[in-house]
C-alpha cells in the first residue's frame, strides 16, 4: 500500500465519536479525508473544520460535516501532513501553500497528529525551501528583510501565475540550506512586518505517524 495512505489510515483510528476534527491539506491528508468519510458513512459522528478550500471541498463532497468556526471552541484532533520532520518533531510545512490556516488550526487542537511517508524524515530541517506567507503590499521590501536572514528567495508561482494563498497573500519559498536554530528563525521571520507566518512548526506535534515502503507504519508520541 502507498506509505502515505498507510500513515493516514492509522491516524484516522484515533478519531472517536463526538470529536471535532481538523483536516489538514495535501496528498497524504487526501487519504485521511477519504478514510474519515468512509467511517462517517458507517455511522461515526464527528464535525470538522478544514485548513484549505481544497480540503473543505473534498470533505464536503464525501459527506464529512464541515462546521463554521463560530460553532467550535476547540479542536479535539487535527491530522495533517508535513514537508520535513526532524528528530525533535519540528516541521516544515506549507508545500501546499496552506501553512497559515494549518498553524492556526494546529495551535487550537488538543492533539496534532502528523502523517508522513518515510521520505519526509530529515536530520536537519531546511533542505526543503521554507514557505513564508507575506502580504502583497510592498512585497519586495519584506522579501529583502527575509533574505537578510540568510536565504535565497523565490516568489511562488503556479501555472505561470503568481500563487495566491487562500488568504489572498503571497508565498515566498526560502532556501536556507540547513536551519540550525529552528525556534529562533521562526521568531525572527514572524517579527518582520509584512510576514504573516512561516512554515516552521516548532514543538507542536503530539504524535507522528510514518508509513514505510515495506508496508509497515510507526507511531511515536501520544495518539489517544
Ligand atoms: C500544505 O500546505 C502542506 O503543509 C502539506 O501539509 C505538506 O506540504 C505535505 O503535503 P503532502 O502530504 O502532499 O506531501
Amino acid at each position: 500500500m502507498d506509505p502515505k495512505k498507510l500513515a493516514a489510515e492509522k491516524a484516522v483510528e484515533f478519531i472517536k465519536d463526538g470529536m471535532t476534527i481538523g483536516l489538514g491539506t495535501g496528498s497524504t491528508v487526501y487519504w485521511a479525508i477519504h478514510r474519515i468519510a468512509q467511517r462517517v458513512n458507517e455511522g461515526l459522528t464527528i464535525r470538522a473544520v478544514a485548513t484549505s478550500s481544497n480540503s473543505e471541498q473534498l470533505a464536503r463532497q464525501l459527506g464529512i460535516p464541515i462546521v463554521p468556526f463560530s460553532d467550535i471552541e476547540q479542536i479535539d484532533l487535527t491530522i495533517d501532513g508535513a514537508d520535513e520532520v526532524d528528530p525533535k518533531f519540528d516541521l516544515i510545512k506549507g508545500g501546499g501553500g496552506a501553512l497559515l490556516r494549518e498553524k492556526i488550526i494546529a495551535s487550537n487542537s488538543k492533539q496534532f497528529i502528523v502523517i508522513i511517508d518515510e521520505s519526509k524524515q530529515v536530520d536537519q530541517l531546511g533542505h526543503f525551501p521554507l514557505p513564508v506567507e507575506i502580504v502583497p503590499f510592498a512585497a519586495e521590501l519584506t522579501i529583502n528583510k527575509i533574505r537578510a536572514l540568510g536565504c535565497n528567495t523565490q516568489i511562488r508561482t503556479q501555472d505561470g501565475e503568481t500563487y495566491i494563498s487562500d488568504n489572498g497573500n503571497l508565498i515566498i519559498d526560502c532556501a536556507f540550506g540547513e536551519i540550525l536554530q529552528t525556534a529562533l528563525l521562526n521568531t525572527k521571520l514572524n517579527s518582520i512586518p509584512g510576514v504573516v507566518d512561516n512554515g516552521l512548526f516548532v514543538q507542536m506535534v503530539s504524535c507522528l505517524v510514518v508509513g514505510y515502503k515495506d508496508g509497515t507504519v510507526k507511531m511515536t508520541g501520544t495518539g489517544s
